[in-house]
């Protein structure tokens, strides 16, 4: 990746994102979807991956620096210092395996008031698996409420058959460019920070699609 030629520069912002939720709800496979419009059968993911995606939004060109982390609990220690300057944040569940919603409040809802260090820092709820209606066992009206309650965005999605999938993201950055505290001149949004932020090296891939 070579962040230094003009064309990796000529952007407005470089948000930080995140996606967090129970091992397994589909958080690699959206970021897949997203990025290289493509599904497989995933493994769990080690520790933190990280992807990077041009788009233009709200006449803006942004750099979306999208980190999707293990859902699994012994990458908890790790996962929770991503946490750090994020401008956007997915919180993922199954609508087919109702504990990954409990965890929303048992778990991940305390992960980002322990670790979130931007208050404005806007959260978007998604209810991954729509494909699979019939195995559903969490209904859209638990949903809305959840997010409701937590403050957050709402959609449901499919990774498998892309329902969603760029609304998902795109609610995301336009509530984030809406916000004029993530946006400012000196706020964390601002082109450079990034790359200040590393994947730790066995943990970790870095690829991008752009
Ligand atoms: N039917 C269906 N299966 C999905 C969908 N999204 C993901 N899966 C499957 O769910 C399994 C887990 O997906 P991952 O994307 O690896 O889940 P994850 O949240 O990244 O899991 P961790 O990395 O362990 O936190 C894989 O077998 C995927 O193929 C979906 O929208 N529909
Ligand atoms: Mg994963």
């Amino acid at each position: 990746m070579d962040s230094s030629s003009s064309s990796q520069l000529e952007f407005d912002y470089v948000f930080k994102l995140l996606m967090i939720g129970d091992s397994g709800v589909g958080k690699s496979s959206l970021l897949l979807r997203f990025t290289s419009d493509s599904f497989e059968d995933l493994s769990p993911t080690i520790g933190v991956d990280f992807k990077l995606k041009m788009v233009t939004l709200g006449g803006k060109k942004l750099r979306l620096a999208i980190w999707d982390t293990a859902g699994q609990e012994r990458f908890r220690t790790l996962t929770s210092s991503y946490y750090r300057g994020a401008q956007g944040i997915i919180m993922m569940y199954d609508v087919t395996r109702r504990d990954t919603f409990t965890n929303l409040s048992d778990v991940w809802a305390k992960e980002i008031d322990l670790y979130l260090t931007n208050q404005d820092c806007v959260k978007m709820l998604v209810g991954n698996k729509v494909d699979k209606e019939n195995e559903r066992v969490v209904t859209k009206k638990e949903g809305i409420n959840f997010a409701r309650e937590y403050g957050c965005l709402f959609l449901e999605c499919s990774a498998k058959t892309r329902v969603n999938v760029e609304q998902c993201f795109e609610e995301l950055v336009l509530k984030i460019l809406d916000t004029p505290s993530l946006c400012a001149e000196g706020s964390s949004g601002i082109k450079t920070n990034i790359f200040k932020q590393k994947p730790l090296q066995a943990d970790a891939s870095m690829s991008s699609c752009c």
